[in-house]
């Protein structure tokens, strides 16, 4: 999973892209045109990382990419960005969605300019994209957020989830998938008493951490399934000496490496796929898009260099998605080796 390099192909293709120009048969020697990678927001490390794996790809494969974080993890911040492409003329747009439905009036629009339309991290509705860049299942994700919870509170008693914006495809999808392995027998004594929302902001993930303590003087544990919410949490914690709460969810090993070590450490492990490789990934959809190589539909292949060949496959909550990533668990032993990365 580490730094892989996605040589792409500089193959024979037969172009039919997504601007529906018909069927013409020509040998290219290098990727052409413009991708637009729309983030979730700025000061998001999470994203700079995805982001940078997108633009590598692009780039090395002779295209132009274009990088846009909004100031907020908001749905109208996206929605004017994306407004600006589709009067720029972009041959494809990638975006990592505030909001499942709000985009889908300016992604019909783009759609039907005859823009490459993917989303990745965070999906919108089926119809307005040709295929989701999915980091792994929502299942895998929350089965083993659970079981991280199950584990670090001895198996039962109250905890929490602190997300990101409350609008966010992924997070809400992770959360419902979350309360339906909740049912299981195995977590019978485990409690979730809140769900609160820190926007994908330090400061707001912060103050959401002390609320938490505050109304919650048995809590145990707080699950953050947001980059930008774990490390916002285990900093509050650290800075509480008194307080035995620990933190877990999705985290970047570059800002948890002061929170996993010793015996009294607030966030025992926590866990992330590669966000560098998903962004590659993600550009190697955008790339075969407007090729024409695939058009997002389930079952059609195509090539990514290091990853392999790469299937299309039905997305749970409809269209289709590439599965791009798998979970890795981060702790005390291993957050060295992966601190520098990512
Ligand atoms: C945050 C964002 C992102 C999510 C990661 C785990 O940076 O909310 O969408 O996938 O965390």
């Amino acid at each position: 999973m580490k730094s892989r390099i996605i040589a792409l192909g500089l193959i024979a293709v037969l172009l039919t892209g997504c601007s529906g120009a018909g069927e013409i048969s020509e040998t290219v020697e290098e990727y052409s045109g413009t991708y637009a990678f729309v983030t979730k927001s700025e000061g998001n490390a999470y994203n700079e990382r995805m982001a940078q794996g997108f633009q590598e790809v692009i780039e090395s494969s002779g295209g132009n990419c274009l990088i846009y974080n909004p100031e907020e993890a908001t749905a109208e911040a996206q929605i004017e960005i994306l407004q600006d492409l589709l009067m720029q003329g972009m041959d494809s747009i990638t975006v990592a969605a505030n909001d499942e439905d709000a985009l889908s009036s300016v992604l019909t629009d783009a759609m039907e300019q005859g823009i490459c339309i993917s989303t990745v991290d965070s999906d919108v509705s089926a119809d307005v994209r040709q295929v989701f860049v999915n980091q792994a299942s929502a299942e895998e994700i929350a089965r083993t957020l659970i079981e991280a919870v199950y584990d670090i509170t001895g198996g039962s008693g109250q905890w929490a989830i602190l997300s990101a914006s409350s609008q966010a495809t992924n997070q809400n999808a992770w959360i419902r998938a979350m309360r339906s392995v909740m049912e299981e027998e195995r977590y019978q004594d485990l409690r979730l008493v809140d769900i609160v929302y820190g926007n994908d902001e330090t400061e707001a993930s912060k103050e959401k951490t002390e609320e938490l303590l505050e109304n919650y003087p048995d809590l145990k544990v707080i699950c953050a399934p947001t980059t930008m919410g774990l490390a916002a949490a285990a900093e509050v914690l650290a800075e509480r000496e008194e307080t035995d709460v620990k933190a877990t969810g999705l985290g970047l090993p570059s800002s948890m490496s002061a929170y996993v070590r010793g015996e009294e450490a607030v966030c025992p492990y926590f866990y992330l796929w590669n966000p560098v490789d998903l962004g590659r990934m993600s550009a190697c959809v955008s790339l075969a898009l407007k090729e024409g190589t695939i058009t997002g539909a389930a079952g059609e292949t195509f090539e990514t260099g290091d990853m392999g060949t790469i299937e299309i496959q039905e997305n749970e909550y409809g269209g289709t998605e590439v599965i791009a990533a798998s979970l890795t668990r981060f702790d005390a032993e291993n957050i060295e080796e992966w601190e520098t990365y990512f």
